[in-house]
Protein backbone atom coordinates (compact mmCIF):
# COMPACT_ATOMS: atom_id res chain seq x y z
CA UNK A 1 0.00 0.00 0.00
CA UNK A 2 1.44 2.89 -1.30
CA UNK A 3 2.23 6.27 0.71
CA UNK A 4 1.46 7.88 -2.49
CA UNK A 5 -2.31 6.05 -3.42
CA UNK A 6 -4.71 8.18 -3.84
CA UNK A 7 -6.77 6.66 -1.31
CA UNK A 8 -4.20 5.36 1.60
CA UNK A 9 -3.85 4.51 4.97
CA UNK A 10 -3.10 6.86 7.93
CA UNK A 11 -1.24 4.72 10.00
CA UNK A 12 -1.78 6.41 12.93
CA UNK A 13 -5.77 6.56 13.43
CA UNK A 14 -5.86 2.76 11.39
CA UNK A 15 -8.15 4.37 8.43
CA UNK A 16 -8.74 5.48 4.96
CA UNK A 17 -7.87 9.34 3.75
CA UNK A 18 -8.26 10.42 -0.33
CA UNK A 19 -6.82 13.17 0.47
CA UNK A 20 -6.67 13.96 -3.59
CA UNK A 21 -10.72 13.42 -3.90
CA UNK A 22 -11.82 16.55 -5.25
CA UNK A 23 -15.76 15.68 -4.79
CA UNK A 24 -17.10 15.99 -0.26
CA UNK A 25 -17.80 13.06 1.68
CA UNK A 26 -21.17 14.25 1.71
CA UNK A 27 -21.34 13.57 -2.71
CA UNK A 28 -19.30 10.36 -2.43
CA UNK A 29 -21.84 9.40 0.55
CA UNK A 30 -25.00 9.59 -2.14
CA UNK A 31 -23.90 7.43 -4.34
CA UNK A 32 -26.06 4.24 -4.04
CA UNK A 33 -25.12 2.61 -7.75
CA UNK A 34 -21.92 2.31 -9.10
CA UNK A 35 -20.65 0.74 -12.87
CA UNK A 36 -17.22 -0.40 -12.81
CA UNK A 37 -15.97 -0.94 -16.37
CA UNK A 38 -12.90 -2.11 -17.84
CA UNK A 39 -11.02 -4.91 -20.12
CA UNK A 40 -9.14 -7.87 -19.19
CA UNK A 41 -6.93 -7.84 -16.15
CA UNK A 42 -8.57 -4.74 -14.74
CA UNK A 43 -12.39 -6.09 -15.64
CA UNK A 44 -10.82 -8.88 -13.12
CA UNK A 45 -9.63 -6.64 -10.59
CA UNK A 46 -13.23 -4.72 -10.87
CA UNK A 47 -15.03 -8.25 -10.03
CA UNK A 48 -13.41 -8.56 -6.93
CA UNK A 49 -13.81 -4.94 -5.91
CA UNK A 50 -17.78 -5.51 -6.86
CA UNK A 51 -17.87 -8.14 -3.97
CA UNK A 52 -16.00 -5.88 -1.38
CA UNK A 53 -18.04 -2.95 -2.27
CA UNK A 54 -21.26 -4.55 -1.72
CA UNK A 55 -20.27 -6.43 1.27
CA UNK A 56 -18.68 -3.07 3.16
CA UNK A 57 -20.82 -0.56 1.67
CA UNK A 58 -24.09 -1.79 0.91
CA UNK A 59 -23.79 -0.17 -2.42
CA UNK A 60 -25.01 -2.48 -5.44
CA UNK A 61 -22.29 -2.62 -7.56
CA UNK A 62 -22.32 -3.98 -11.87
CA UNK A 63 -19.03 -4.94 -13.29
CA UNK A 64 -18.98 -4.55 -17.10
CA UNK A 65 -16.62 -5.96 -20.23
CA UNK A 66 -15.79 -2.09 -21.59
CA UNK A 67 -15.73 -3.64 -25.25
CA UNK A 68 -19.75 -4.16 -24.74
CA UNK A 69 -20.49 -1.43 -22.10
CA UNK A 70 -19.92 1.44 -25.11
CA UNK A 71 -22.72 -0.16 -27.11
CA UNK A 72 -25.47 -0.19 -24.36
CA UNK A 73 -27.89 2.15 -23.35
CA UNK A 74 -26.66 2.23 -19.48
CA UNK A 75 -29.21 3.17 -16.92
CA UNK A 76 -27.70 6.06 -15.02
CA UNK A 77 -29.55 7.71 -12.23
CA UNK A 78 -28.55 10.72 -10.06
CA UNK A 79 -26.45 8.81 -7.70
CA UNK A 80 -24.53 7.00 -10.33
CA UNK A 81 -20.79 6.88 -9.80
CA UNK A 82 -18.86 5.00 -13.02
CA UNK A 83 -15.47 3.40 -11.97
CA UNK A 84 -13.43 2.63 -14.98
CA UNK A 85 -10.21 0.90 -14.25
CA UNK A 86 -7.13 0.50 -16.65
CA UNK A 87 -3.50 -0.05 -16.38
CA UNK A 88 -2.30 1.85 -19.35
CA UNK A 89 -5.04 4.32 -19.31
CA UNK A 90 -5.04 4.20 -22.89
CA UNK A 91 -7.35 1.18 -23.95
CA UNK A 92 -9.50 2.45 -26.13
CA UNK A 93 -13.38 0.37 -25.13
CA UNK A 94 -12.66 1.74 -21.64
CA UNK A 95 -12.10 5.60 -22.78
CA UNK A 96 -15.06 4.80 -24.75
CA UNK A 97 -16.96 3.60 -22.06
CA UNK A 98 -15.32 6.31 -19.80
CA UNK A 99 -16.45 9.50 -22.73
CA UNK A 100 -20.09 7.92 -23.17
CA UNK A 101 -20.45 8.33 -19.44
CA UNK A 102 -19.28 11.87 -19.24
CA UNK A 103 -21.69 12.79 -22.22
CA UNK A 104 -24.40 11.69 -19.45
CA UNK A 105 -22.71 13.63 -16.77
CA UNK A 106 -21.88 10.33 -14.79
CA UNK A 107 -19.09 11.53 -12.28
CA UNK A 108 -16.12 9.15 -13.26
CA UNK A 109 -13.28 7.76 -10.78
CA UNK A 110 -10.52 5.97 -12.44
CA UNK A 111 -8.05 3.41 -10.92
CA UNK A 112 -5.05 4.06 -13.05
CA UNK A 113 -1.55 3.67 -13.11
CA UNK A 114 -0.53 6.12 -15.85
CA UNK A 115 -0.43 9.89 -14.49
CA UNK A 116 -1.01 12.07 -17.44
CA UNK A 117 -2.74 9.12 -19.29
CA UNK A 118 -5.94 9.89 -21.16
CA UNK A 119 -8.24 8.13 -18.60
CA UNK A 120 -6.34 9.79 -16.00
CA UNK A 121 -6.65 13.24 -17.40
CA UNK A 122 -10.73 12.94 -18.70
CA UNK A 123 -11.73 11.11 -15.05
CA UNK A 124 -13.11 13.22 -12.57
CA UNK A 125 -11.30 11.77 -9.75
CA UNK A 126 -8.61 9.67 -10.42
CA UNK A 127 -6.66 6.98 -7.81
CA UNK A 128 -3.13 6.71 -9.31
CA UNK A 129 -1.84 3.02 -8.21
CA UNK A 130 1.95 3.83 -8.58
CA UNK A 131 2.83 0.35 -9.49
CA UNK A 132 5.55 1.54 -11.18
CA UNK A 133 6.27 0.63 -15.23
CA UNK A 134 4.58 -2.85 -16.28
CA UNK A 135 7.76 -4.41 -17.88
CA UNK A 136 6.10 -6.98 -19.11
CA UNK A 137 3.10 -7.59 -21.84
CA UNK A 138 0.47 -9.28 -19.55
CA UNK A 139 -0.25 -7.22 -16.08
CA UNK A 140 0.65 -8.90 -12.90
CA UNK A 141 0.99 -6.45 -10.26
CA UNK A 142 -1.60 -4.08 -11.84
CA UNK A 143 -4.20 -6.47 -11.17
CA UNK A 144 -3.05 -6.79 -7.28
CA UNK A 145 -2.51 -2.81 -6.98
CA UNK A 146 -5.98 -2.48 -8.85
CA UNK A 147 -7.58 -4.21 -5.84
CA UNK A 148 -5.73 -2.99 -3.43
CA UNK A 149 -7.38 0.34 -4.72
CA UNK A 150 -10.89 -1.24 -4.38
CA UNK A 151 -9.97 -2.47 -1.03
CA UNK A 152 -9.21 0.80 0.08
CA UNK A 153 -11.85 2.94 -1.77
CA UNK A 154 -14.59 0.79 -0.67
CA UNK A 155 -13.67 1.14 3.30
CA UNK A 156 -13.24 5.08 2.49
CA UNK A 157 -16.82 4.37 1.24
CA UNK A 158 -18.02 2.71 4.17
CA UNK A 159 -16.35 4.83 6.28
CA UNK A 160 -18.53 8.03 4.77
CA UNK A 161 -21.38 5.85 4.70
CA UNK A 162 -20.76 4.51 8.19
CA UNK A 163 -21.48 1.21 7.15
CA UNK A 164 -18.68 -0.47 8.94
CA UNK A 165 -17.55 0.41 12.59
CA UNK A 166 -14.33 2.55 13.14
CA UNK A 167 -12.53 -0.68 14.50
CA UNK A 168 -13.59 -2.98 11.25
CA UNK A 169 -11.96 -0.67 9.23
CA UNK A 170 -8.98 -0.66 12.09
CA UNK A 171 -9.19 -4.42 11.81
CA UNK A 172 -8.76 -4.84 8.05
CA UNK A 173 -5.93 -1.66 7.98
CA UNK A 174 -3.92 -3.66 10.34
CA UNK A 175 -4.10 -6.99 8.04
CA UNK A 176 -3.65 -4.97 4.84
CA UNK A 177 -0.78 -4.22 6.06
CA UNK A 178 0.82 -7.57 6.39
CA UNK A 179 -0.19 -8.82 3.03
CA UNK A 180 3.36 -7.35 1.47
CA UNK A 181 5.36 -9.83 3.96
CA UNK A 182 2.91 -12.57 2.97
CA UNK A 183 3.13 -11.95 -0.47
CA UNK A 184 6.87 -11.88 -0.23
CA UNK A 185 7.04 -14.85 1.23
CA UNK A 186 4.97 -16.58 -1.48
CA UNK A 187 7.13 -15.57 -3.98
CA UNK A 188 10.22 -17.32 -2.17
CA UNK A 189 8.29 -20.64 -2.26
CA UNK A 190 7.29 -21.33 -5.24
CA UNK A 191 8.48 -24.51 -5.71
CA UNK A 192 5.07 -26.68 -5.27
CA UNK A 193 3.89 -24.40 -8.11
CA UNK A 194 6.17 -24.68 -10.77
CA UNK A 195 6.29 -28.27 -9.84
CA UNK A 196 2.46 -28.39 -10.56
CA UNK A 197 3.47 -26.24 -13.89
CA UNK A 198 5.61 -28.50 -14.98
CA UNK A 199 3.06 -31.56 -15.12
CA UNK A 200 0.62 -29.38 -17.26
CA UNK A 201 3.14 -29.62 -19.71
CA UNK A 202 1.19 -31.83 -22.48
CA UNK A 203 -1.96 -30.88 -21.22
CA UNK A 204 -3.93 -28.70 -23.60
CA UNK A 205 -6.99 -27.49 -21.20
CA UNK A 206 -7.44 -26.24 -17.47
CA UNK A 207 -9.78 -25.66 -15.16
CA UNK A 208 -10.04 -23.33 -12.82
CA UNK A 209 -13.55 -23.63 -10.30
CA UNK A 210 -14.23 -21.34 -7.20
CA UNK A 211 -17.33 -19.83 -5.60
CA UNK A 212 -17.79 -16.09 -5.13
CA UNK A 213 -14.35 -14.30 -4.61
CA UNK A 214 -12.48 -17.38 -5.22
CA UNK A 215 -14.14 -17.51 -8.82
CA UNK A 216 -13.37 -13.75 -9.16
CA UNK A 217 -9.50 -14.67 -8.94
CA UNK A 218 -9.74 -18.06 -10.83
CA UNK A 219 -10.97 -16.00 -14.04
CA UNK A 220 -7.54 -13.94 -13.94
CA UNK A 221 -5.62 -17.26 -13.12
CA UNK A 222 -7.36 -18.57 -16.27
CA UNK A 223 -6.59 -15.13 -18.59
CA UNK A 224 -3.03 -14.86 -17.36
CA UNK A 225 -2.38 -18.59 -18.36
CA UNK A 226 -4.08 -17.95 -21.74
CA UNK A 227 -2.18 -15.05 -22.51
CA UNK A 228 1.32 -16.06 -21.76
CA UNK A 229 1.03 -20.12 -21.95
CA UNK A 230 -1.17 -20.15 -24.55
CA UNK A 231 -3.55 -23.41 -23.00
CA UNK A 232 -7.20 -23.23 -23.20
CA UNK A 233 -8.71 -22.86 -19.96
CA UNK A 234 -11.89 -21.77 -18.40
CA UNK A 235 -12.78 -20.25 -15.03
CA UNK A 236 -16.21 -21.82 -13.98
CA UNK A 237 -18.42 -20.79 -10.49
CA UNK A 238 -17.93 -24.12 -8.77
CA UNK A 239 -21.42 -24.58 -8.40
CA UNK A 240 -22.66 -24.39 -11.86
CA UNK A 241 -20.40 -27.17 -13.14
CA UNK A 242 -23.13 -29.03 -12.54
CA UNK A 243 -25.16 -27.76 -15.07
CA UNK A 244 -23.14 -28.84 -18.43
CA UNK A 245 -19.40 -27.94 -17.97
CA UNK A 246 -18.51 -31.15 -15.75
CA UNK A 247 -19.25 -33.15 -19.20
CA UNK A 248 -15.86 -31.88 -19.83
CA UNK A 249 -14.03 -33.22 -16.70
CA UNK A 250 -12.30 -36.45 -17.64
CA UNK A 251 -8.90 -38.70 -16.84
CA UNK A 252 -5.93 -36.14 -16.02
CA UNK A 253 -7.47 -33.20 -16.91
CA UNK A 254 -6.14 -30.41 -13.80
CA UNK A 255 -8.59 -28.33 -12.09
CA UNK A 256 -7.32 -25.66 -9.95
CA UNK A 257 -9.32 -25.49 -6.61
CA UNK A 258 -9.41 -22.32 -5.22
CA UNK A 259 -11.40 -23.24 -1.21
CA UNK A 260 -10.01 -20.11 0.59
CA UNK A 261 -13.52 -18.73 1.79
CA UNK A 262 -14.73 -20.46 5.16
CA UNK A 263 -18.17 -19.90 5.17
CA UNK A 264 -18.44 -21.80 1.43
CA UNK A 265 -16.08 -24.36 2.68
CA UNK A 266 -18.23 -27.36 2.90
CA UNK A 267 -19.85 -26.70 -0.65
CA UNK A 268 -16.19 -26.66 -2.74
CA UNK A 269 -15.11 -29.45 -1.39
CA UNK A 270 -18.54 -31.18 -2.60
CA UNK A 271 -17.53 -30.01 -6.06
CA UNK A 272 -14.03 -31.12 -6.00
CA UNK A 273 -15.45 -34.56 -5.31
CA UNK A 274 -17.31 -34.25 -8.31
CA UNK A 275 -14.49 -33.64 -10.39
CA UNK A 276 -12.47 -35.96 -8.62
CA UNK A 277 -15.35 -38.63 -9.17
CA UNK A 278 -14.49 -37.90 -13.00
CA UNK A 279 -11.03 -38.15 -12.60
CA UNK A 280 -9.66 -34.69 -12.23
CA UNK A 281 -6.04 -34.03 -11.34
CA UNK A 282 -6.87 -31.44 -8.34
CA UNK A 283 -4.54 -28.66 -7.41
CA UNK A 284 -6.42 -27.44 -4.25
CA UNK A 285 -5.54 -23.71 -2.57
CA UNK A 286 -6.68 -23.97 1.00
CA UNK A 287 -5.53 -21.18 3.75
CA UNK A 288 -2.64 -22.17 5.97
CA UNK A 289 -3.67 -24.45 9.11
CA UNK A 290 -6.63 -25.83 7.09
CA UNK A 291 -5.43 -29.85 7.35
CA UNK A 292 -8.91 -30.99 5.57
CA UNK A 293 -8.55 -29.96 1.74
CA UNK A 294 -5.70 -32.63 1.50
CA UNK A 295 -7.58 -35.28 1.44
CA UNK A 296 -10.00 -34.55 -1.52
CA UNK A 297 -6.77 -33.09 -3.65
CA UNK A 298 -4.16 -34.49 -5.15
CA UNK A 299 -1.57 -31.24 -4.02
CA UNK A 300 -2.41 -28.29 -1.79
CA UNK A 301 -0.82 -24.75 -2.12
CA UNK A 302 -1.41 -22.97 0.78
CA UNK A 303 -2.06 -19.56 1.21
CA UNK A 304 -1.08 -17.21 4.56
CA UNK A 305 -3.47 -16.76 6.49
CA UNK A 306 -5.73 -13.35 6.38
CA UNK A 307 -9.22 -12.04 6.21
CA UNK A 308 -11.49 -14.18 4.03
CA UNK A 309 -12.29 -10.67 2.63
CA UNK A 310 -8.39 -9.76 1.69
CA UNK A 311 -7.62 -13.19 -0.03
CA UNK A 312 -7.73 -12.44 -3.62
CA UNK A 313 -4.42 -10.55 -3.31
CA UNK A 314 -2.66 -13.99 -2.09
CA UNK A 315 -4.46 -16.04 -3.93
CA UNK A 316 -3.45 -14.70 -7.27
CA UNK A 317 -0.01 -14.98 -6.31
CA UNK A 318 0.75 -18.54 -7.09
CA UNK A 319 -2.17 -18.50 -9.81
CA UNK A 320 0.09 -15.50 -11.68
CA UNK A 321 2.90 -18.21 -10.52
CA UNK A 322 1.16 -20.90 -12.53
CA UNK A 323 1.33 -19.81 -15.78
CA UNK A 324 4.43 -17.76 -15.81
CA UNK A 325 6.32 -21.60 -15.29
CA UNK A 326 4.35 -23.07 -17.60
CA UNK A 327 5.07 -20.79 -20.53
CA UNK A 328 8.14 -21.47 -19.30
CA UNK A 329 8.41 -24.90 -19.50
CA UNK A 330 7.10 -24.55 -23.11
CA UNK A 331 9.78 -22.48 -23.91
CA UNK A 332 7.76 -19.48 -24.53
CA UNK A 333 8.80 -15.69 -23.64
CA UNK A 334 6.95 -15.22 -20.82
CA UNK A 335 7.50 -11.30 -21.52
CA UNK A 336 6.33 -10.58 -25.13
CA UNK A 337 3.32 -12.90 -25.33
CA UNK A 338 1.69 -13.28 -28.72
CA UNK A 339 -1.25 -11.60 -30.27
CA UNK A 340 -1.51 -8.97 -27.50
CA UNK A 341 -0.04 -5.27 -26.58
CA UNK A 342 0.75 -3.34 -23.62
CA UNK A 343 -2.38 -1.09 -24.17
CA UNK A 344 -5.03 -2.31 -26.68
CA UNK A 345 -5.99 1.50 -28.45
CA UNK A 346 -8.18 0.20 -31.06
C1 LIG B 1 -6.26 -4.04 -20.28
C2 LIG B 1 -5.62 -5.28 -20.88
C3 LIG B 1 -4.71 -5.98 -19.88
C4 LIG B 1 -3.93 -7.10 -20.57
C5 LIG B 1 -3.12 -6.53 -21.73
C6 LIG B 1 -4.06 -5.87 -22.68
O1 LIG B 1 -5.31 -3.05 -20.15
O2 LIG B 1 -6.65 -6.16 -21.29
O3 LIG B 1 -5.48 -6.50 -18.83
O4 LIG B 1 -3.05 -7.72 -19.66
O5 LIG B 1 -2.14 -5.64 -21.25
O6 LIG B 1 -4.88 -4.89 -22.01
P1 LIG B 1 -5.47 -1.78 -19.23
O7 LIG B 1 -6.73 -1.06 -19.66
O8 LIG B 1 -5.55 -2.22 -17.83
O9 LIG B 1 -4.24 -0.95 -19.53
Amino acid sequence: VRETMGARIDQENKRIVMPELKMSDAELAKYDRIYIVACGTSMHAGLVGKDVIEKWTRVPVEVAVASEFRYRDPIYTDNTLMIVISQSGETADTLAALREAKKSNVKVMAITNVVGSSVAREADEVIFTWAGPEVAVASTKAYTSQVVALYLFSLYLAQVKGTLAATEVAEVVDHLQEIPAKITSMLEDAEQVRHFAESTKGVNSLFFIGRSLDYAVSLEGSLKLKEISYIHSEAYPAGELKHGTLALIEDNVPVVALATQPDIYEKMVSNIVEVKARGARVLGFAIEGNNDLAKSVDEVIYLPATLPMLTPILTVIPLQLLSYFASVVRGLDVDKPRNLAKSVTV
